[in-house]
């Protein structure tokens, strides 16, 4: 990590852009030496900022685990942020566009865990150790300058422009079926905007709870017993607009909808 890098500063700088919806230069255009190990520090003291305001960590996302995402942004590898539970958006619920920058959804899938899993995992190991699987969709809002012109320590800092998540309400147990083969549709106010098979998303949804895992063993983390993890987007993201009803549509775990004002 880079000794003059102000991790808690920067931290604040991009929590208040959050907070005043004010959209913020990238990082990396005042400290262009600014490293992913001081993103992720940036990204830790921006949560901490979020528990003090009695926000508590429900889970973690991954980003960046499509071809099509990474295309979309002109990122290169998967990143990982955090989620609490003020981020959870109910089921059929509204999500208000006025709270954010420049809102986008994504469609992905979402895992439960019941054990803890460590470091190196192998995929029996991520199965055994998830509960149930979900269909879910989540809102992500950069704080930079028109959600783009960033490069990978910027969106990890950004808590890879985490806003908002919905998970479906129809659970199901991960090995009841081939997580790999799932078509999923989103549909916005009835017409289908993106589809794709799981298996966009990292070769296999499970993978990414694999890559997670390494990712947090690389800062001494686990991935805690009981996290929501998204496993990231299998599409490119959408910009949402007010009156949008957005819908996604994953064969064998159901529909979840949601829309915005
Ligand atoms: C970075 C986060 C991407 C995903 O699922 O690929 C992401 C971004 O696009 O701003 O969450």
């Amino acid at each position: 990590m880079t000794a003059t890098v102000d991790h808690e500063a920067l931290a604040h700088f991009l929590d208040s852009a959050r907070l005043e919806r004010r959209e913020v230069a990238p990082l990396t255009r005042e400290q262009p030496a600014l490293s992913v190990p001081d993103a992720y520090a940036i990204q830790e003291a921006g949560i901490r900022l979020r528990l003090s305001h009695g926000e508590r960590v429900v889970g973690l996302k991954m980003g960046l685990t499509s071809e099509a995402k990474r295309k979309q942004m002109n990122l290169d590898s998967p990143v990982y942020g955090v989620l609490t539970d003020r981020m959870q958006v109910p089921a059929g619920g509204v999500i208000q566009l006025s709270q954010g920058v420049h809102p986008k959804i994504e469609p992905e899938i979402a895992f439960r865990t019941a054990r803890e899993l460590r470091g190196t995992v192998t995929r029996d190991e991520v199965l055994d150790a998830c509960e149930s699987v979900f269909a879910a969709m989540e809102i992500l809002d950069s704080r930079y300058r028109d959600f783009k012109y960033f490069s990978l320590p910027d969106v990890v800092a950004d808590n890879a422009s985490s806003s908002l998540f919905v998970l479906g309400t129809a659970e199901h147990p991960p090995r009841a079926m081939d997580l790999t083969r799932l078509e999923m549709t989103l549909s916005v106010n009835g017409e289908p905007v993106q589809s794709a098979r799981a298996d966009a998303i990292s070769g296999d949804p499970v993978v990414s709870v694999i890559q997670l895992c390494e990712l947090l063993a690389q800062r001494g983390q686990v991935l805690p017993a009981g996290s929501i993890v998204l496993a990231g987007a299998a599409t490119a993201a959408h910009m949402l607009r007010p009156g949008d009803r957005v819908q996604l549509t994953v064969e064998g775990l159901g529909i979840v909808a949601v829309s915005a004002e």
